[in-house]
């Protein structure tokens, strides 16, 4: 739950009224409260009741920290600590965070504006952070030994620079960096345009989110620190389909989402049912004759992507990575290819030893997502997440974005599964199938060492019994 205690409250009795007035020079000098937010779920915009007006972001799974002005500067308070993090229900690793979570929690500016952040160390070795992507005074950009001394366990830093430019960045670690970030340490940040910007668009809905990944055994909570690639949890803000909450849109809405990948790994980011076009990366907005829609965008690691689009077709519309093992679960690796095995005889003698044996992927792996296999505790199946229609077969870094007419503005709930017009879904074909039509090359085809002219085209269709195809096996000694 949000804990947001006294310093953001501003109507109170006259009695608080009094006691802060009389100790303002005091409360003035000290850190602010630090907010603490444990709930996965997605929060609200935070919209700014101080400083200069905008257009709030929503978190995937996450929130924006509130701040407070001190004589005109923005001043936030992260603490970096060991978090619990749900990651999908049913599953909850052990990670590190800032304020309750992993990742920590959004930090929404404007350009011009002054940011005091105050970082406070609880996990038990040194950190520091990085704003990666901002322009600022050398020694506030984090890099623990270079920039600055690290921030040892109980201590607290101050980091303190004006947002001179605005766009998607992130902040993550620069100290004991592939510990750390292995562990969740990461957050968004969005500094929004103080003027109208010929390059920043207006939006109606503005998502964000980090792309990380995790490498925890099944059973167990805690990251395993040391993988470089083979992680089996690939996840958007710490959270793993069916865990991620759907982009719940209206239609025609204006829709931007900024994501940002701090894995080891680069990501084609794939929307379905729309176009989109790339309107900002890590160096700010992109120049509008430079931009080309697209249906996916590659991310690598370390850059941020501002993808935005008009959602004018209605429907659950599928949002996913589009390498393929990163929309499953853990469990996905080190199984043996069994398409096309036939296991029935084995299995069947099997079976006597081991009453409950069960093949696995000898028709794909589809069966795996229907499958009721004991798992181990604190995992989720490898793919999974029940849609209208059966299992989505999903896992990892899968969502929807959801188009709906009803949808209110500024209504960011899930509206359930789309009602299709009728005529509008892809039906069984009951009637007869005709027999294939099979080609064959004009050069002819049964004569011992006859080879296909260059150029010749299939032309003739032939029943396939007069297929066949020779072969020619090489000998060990190379001749034949
Ligand atoms: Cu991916």
């Amino acid at each position: 739950m949000q804990t947001r205690r006294n310093f953001l409250s501003g109507a109170g009795s006259i009695a608080a009224a009094t006691s802060i007035a009389s100790v303002s020079s005091v409360a003035m000098a000290a850190l602010p409260e630090p907010v603490m937010q444990t709930k996965p779920d997605t929060m609200p915009p935070l919209v700014p009741n101080t400083g200069r007006p905008y257009n709030p972001v929503v978190t995937l799974n996450g929130w924006t920290l509130p701040w407070r002005m001190n004589q005109g500067v923005k001043e936030f308070h992260l603490v970096a600590e060991p978090v619990v993090r749900e990651m999908a229900p049913g599953m909850k690793a052990h990670l590190w965070g800032y304020n309750g979570q992993s990742p920590g929690p959004t930090i929404e500016v404007v350009e011009g504006d002054r940011v005091r952040i105050f970082v406070t160390n609880k996990l038990p070795e040194h950190t520091s952070i990085h704003w990666h992507g901002q322009r600022l005074p050398n020694g506030m950009d984090g890099v623990s030994g270079l920039n600055q001394p690290p921030i040892h366990p109980g201590k607290t830093f101050v980091y303190e620079f004006i947002a001179r430019r605005p766009g998607t960045f992130m902040y993550h670690p620069h100290a004991d960096e592939m510990t750390q970030m292995a562990m969740g340490m990461m957050g968004f940040w969005v500094t929004h345009p103080k003027v109208k910007n010929p390059l920043i668009d207006d939006v109606d809905r503005d998502f964000c989110f980090l792309l990380n990944a995790y490498d925890i055994d099944p059973g167990a909570y805690t990251p395993k620190i040391m993988t470089m690639l083979d992680f089996n949890l690939w996840s958007w803000n710490s959270r793993i389909f069916p865990g991620i909450d759907s982009l719940n849109v209206r239609l025609n809405d204006r829709v931007r989402i900024r994501i940002g990948n701090l894995t080891m790994t680069n990501h084609p980011i794939h929307l379905h049912g729309h176009e989109f076009l790339v309107t900002g990366t890590d160096g700010g907005p992109t120049p509008k004759s430079s931009r080309q829609y697209e249906v996916t965008q590659d991310i690598a690691v370390g850059q941020m992507r501002q993808i935005e689009f008009l959602a004018d077709e209605p429907g659950d519309w599928a949002f996913h990575c589009h390498k393929s093992h990163h929309t499953m679960n853990a469990m996905g690796h080190d199984v043996p290819t069994m398409i096309g095995v036939d296991h029935r005889g084995m299995a069947k003698k099997i079976a006597k030893l081991i009453p409950d044996y069960m093949v696995m992927g000898e028709r794909g792996m589809a069966d795996m997502a229907e499958m009721e296999m004991p798992l181990p505790e604190n995992t989720v199946p490898m793919m999974t997440g029940d849609g209208p229609f059966g299992s989505v077969e999903m896992g990892g870094m899968f969502s929807m974005v959801k188009v709906r007419k009803e949808q209110k503005p500024g209504d960011y709930s899930n509206p359930g599964w789309y009602k299709h017009p009728p005529g509008e879904v892809a039906f069984e074909w009951k009637g007869a199938l005709p027999e294939p039509a099979r080609f064959a090359a004009d050069a002819p085809s049964t004569q011992q060492g006859a080879v296909p002219q260059r150029g010749s085209m299939p032309s003739k269709a032939v029943p396939k019994t007069d297929f066949e195809v020779q072969i020619r096996k090489p000998t060990s000694h190379g001749k034949h």
